[in-house]
């Protein structure tokens, strides 16, 4: 039981230094692993109808167009998406 404690404090204080490590609630990485529900490393267009900002930007989105989203696409995504609001 004392290892449990301990493990569950440093749970506490770890994760909400995670995330605001990029200084918004949810990372980039949580968000693309919340789309990529069968967690394949790829979100595809089904797995992004949940999301309108990425289905409306997909085509920009899919730099490499092998017609699914990666990682790397995702973020980038992401980051215009600050950019945009931070315009605003
Ligand atoms: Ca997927
Ligand atoms: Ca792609």
């Amino acid at each position: 039981m004392k290892t449990n404690g301990i493990l569950l404090a440093v749970a506490v204080v770890l994760l909400p230094l995670s995330a605001n490590a990029e200084g918004y609630s949810a990372t980039t990485q949580e968000k693309f692993n919340k789309l990529d529900t069968n967690h394949d490393g790829y979100i595809s267009q089904a797995e992004a109808k949940s999301h309108a900002q990425l289905m409306q930007k997909w085509s920009t989105t899919d730099a490499n167009k092998d017609g699914k989203i990666e990682e790397s696409e995702f973020s980038a995504f992401e980051e215009d998406m600050m950019s945009k609001k931070m315009m605003k």
